[in-house]
């Protein structure tokens, strides 16, 4: 006998025919041109694709332009601390394992102010999908130079120019301890931005993509030259990879075939910076989940809980010695 309710029914309908405005909440507020607008089409896209169900995710963001990104999902969102994108994600993760949780973090925020989480998070690989939108740059609070900013870059806070060599943050992921989804792509090649926005929704465990993003408003020139040559484009393919499209094939020429697998070619590869490598350097499914490793003490019992720290405080009580003091007709009672 098929049990299934009229509205059962219908909710399923609903679920099957989400489009792309059942992800799309108000008029961002970022200035045209602003890669940002690129990266929160490719999302919504995958969410649409995905068939993501706008409750059961949730985007979670820092301070900077980019982290207005919770704002513009219909989903639910955290539009967090300056820094603390990712330990946030990871306190949502911990609690809700089923929910789909997404980080949408700055340069500034991740690499700035937020390095030590991002470190860390790194290293407990848990099951979360990191977007760095990377314009090189603090946008929000108006053109400070940031780690990713090219050295010579001037701005309000560097005015004759900036001393210091970038901070590559591919490399950086890289050297970290449990590293299990590295990629990179560029906010003007929306097919590609979109496939590795969706490998790295796919990988369980963090994913990590650097996405170089344009800030027309304070650096508006920095990203011409590789605009305007496709050959400054590296674009990586695999079979366990992207594979690229005949039509993009045609006008991306600078083609590598890189294994995913080949941790020592993608910190060769992520190190380049004359063709901007765009694809995915490394990914490795195997790495464990922190969420999975801890999975057998969350599901420890209220009475296993309460045994324990009774156990605990035991070892600090000082027991008085009845047996010893009390008298001889209280010790044979
Ligand atoms: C604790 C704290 N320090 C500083 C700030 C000021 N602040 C806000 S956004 C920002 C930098 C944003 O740069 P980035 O993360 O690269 O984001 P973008 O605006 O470029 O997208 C700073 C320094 C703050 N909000 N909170
Ligand atoms: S200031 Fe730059 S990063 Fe911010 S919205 Fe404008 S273009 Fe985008
Ligand atoms: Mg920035």
């Amino acid at each position: 006998m098929n049990t299934t309710s009229a509205t059962e029914c219908l909710l399923e309908l609903c679920e099957e025919h989400l489009g792309l405005e059942d992800y799309q909440s108000g008029v961002p507020r970022w200035c045209t041109g602003c890669g940002d607008n690129a990266i929160l089409a490719a999302v919504q896209r995958l969410c649409r694709d995905e068939g993501l169900r706008p409750e059961k995710t949730v985007f979670v963001s820092g301070i900077g332009c980019s982290s207005r990104f919770p704002h513009y999902m219909k989903t639910y969102g955290f539009h967090g601390i300056h820094g603390r994108a990712l330990p946030v994600a990871e306190g949502v993760k911990m609690s809700r394992p089923d929910l789909d949780v997404f980080v949408n973090t700055g340069d500034g925020d991740c690499c700035s102010i937020g390095a030590a989480h991002w470190i860390h998070a790194i290293r407990y690989n848990m099951n979360l999908t990191v977007f760095l939108h990377d314009n090189q740059i603090y946008g929000l609070t108006k053109m400070q130079a940031s780690p990713t900013s090219p050295i010579g870059t001037r701005s309000n806070t560097s005015p004759r120019g900036s001393v210091l060599e970038a901070l590559n943050p591919l490399t950086v992921t890289l050297g970290v301890q449990n590293a299990s989804f590295v990629a990179q792509a560029v906010d003007w090649v929306p097919e590609l931005l979109y496939d590795i926005v969706k490998a790295a929704y796919r990988h369980r465990g963090l994913s990590f993509v650097r996405i170089v993003q344009r800030c027309p408003e304070w650096m508006p020139k920095l990203h011409d030259p590789w605009l305007h040559d496709p050959n400054r484009v590296q674009v990586l393919h695999h079979e366990r990879g992207l594979q690229l499209s005949a039509a993009l094939g045609r006008v991306y020429r600078n083609q590598l075939a890189h294994d995913p697998r080949d941790l020592d070619a993608a910190r060769r590869i992520a190190g380049n910076d004359d063709a901007i490598p765009v694809g995915i350097l490394y990914h490795d499914p195997e790495v464990p989940c922190y969420e999975d490793l801890k999975k057998s003490t969350l599901l420890r019992t209220p009475a296993l809980i309460r045994a324990g720290v009774e156990a605990q405080f035991d070892k600090y009580t000082v027991w008085p010695k009845v047996a010893e003091t009390a008298p001889a007709e209280h010790q044979a009672a």
